[in-house]
């Protein structure tokens, strides 16, 4: 028995444990980069902070992305490996709601990670009886500006669309795709990394919650604003000022 099959249920952190349990067991599937757990460490971290909750900005702006992935013409959600051990499954749902595809679009590319990984989202669209259509396997078109195989896409995901969804995205790709015109819709723990400060929504929260919220806003189809994202995000980093600050007090 392993470590990661003896987590109490009645442990205070036994959501957060049972979280990291899907990624220890989709890098033993060899779906993700040897460096995923220590991503997921950092999430974790400011997960911490937030309070493992959705705080009032974060929820807005997971509005704003719903809003604008139904606007979009040409909408996409671009997965890595950890989202995809994440909220596979969701992420599928979403898909579905929005009629557009998943393109795997991987930092560390290797033809064994992106097998695993269409072979995982293929089993879940089977599971779930949906037919979303996986893009990422065979690229035709790159993204400008980034070198090697972490810039390898495909034409009719990410080269033409108008809305990227990116969930831990990392910041030289947010970068490059806000250089292509897209919009870009970043998740993303951390209210000071490079992606939540350059997509055009940053939205500051764990990914398998902004999942569940997104499947519950799409279909009542709300209206993109005027998004302010440094507000936003500002408002994410007072959160967290407040609550260490209560904490002493
Ligand atoms: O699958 P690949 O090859 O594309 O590699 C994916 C990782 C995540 C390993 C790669 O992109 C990477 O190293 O990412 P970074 O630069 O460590 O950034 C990950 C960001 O995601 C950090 O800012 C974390 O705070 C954030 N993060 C981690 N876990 C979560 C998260 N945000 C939301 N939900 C999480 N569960």
């Amino acid at each position: 028995m392993s470590e990661e099959d003896i987590v109490d249920p009645t442990h205070p952190r036994y959501e957060s444990l049972m979280i990291r349990k899907k990624v220890a067991e989709a890098g033993a599937k060899g779906m993700l980069a040897d460096s995923a757990m220590i991503a997921h460490g950092r999430g974790e971290a400011f997960d911490y902070l937030l309070g493992e909750q959705t705080i009032p900005s974060a929820m807005d702006a997971t509005k704003e992305a719903a809003a604008r992935l139904v606007k979009a013409k040409r909408p996409v959600l671009s997965l890595n490996g950890n989202a995809i051990a994440l909220a596979g499954q969701d992420f599928l749902t979403i898909a579905s709601q929005l009629g557009c595809p998943i393109e795997i679009n991987i930092f560390y590319r290797t033809p064994e990670r992106m097998g695993a990984l269409i072979g995982h989202l293929k089993m879940l669209n089977a599971k779930l009886g949906l037919d979303v259509e996986i893009l990422g396997g065979i690229p035709d078109a790159r993204i400008p500006g980034l070198e090697g195989p972490r810039g390898a896409c495909q034409s009719e995901g990410i080269f033409e669309a108008d809305t990227i969804l990116v969930p831990l995205e990392d910041g030289d790709r947010c970068e490059a795709l806000i250089a292509m015109g897209k919009e870009v819709l970043v998740i993303d723990l951390n209210p000071l990394s490079r992606s939540a400060r350059t997509g055009t929504v940053g939205i500051v929260d764990e990914v398998t919650r902004v999942t569940k919220n997104l499947i519950q806003l799409i279909p009542k189809k709300p209206a993109p604003t005027k998004w302010k994202n440094d507000k936003a995000l500002q408002s994410a980093l007072d959160h967290i000022v407040e609550t260490m600050s209560d904490k002493f007090n």
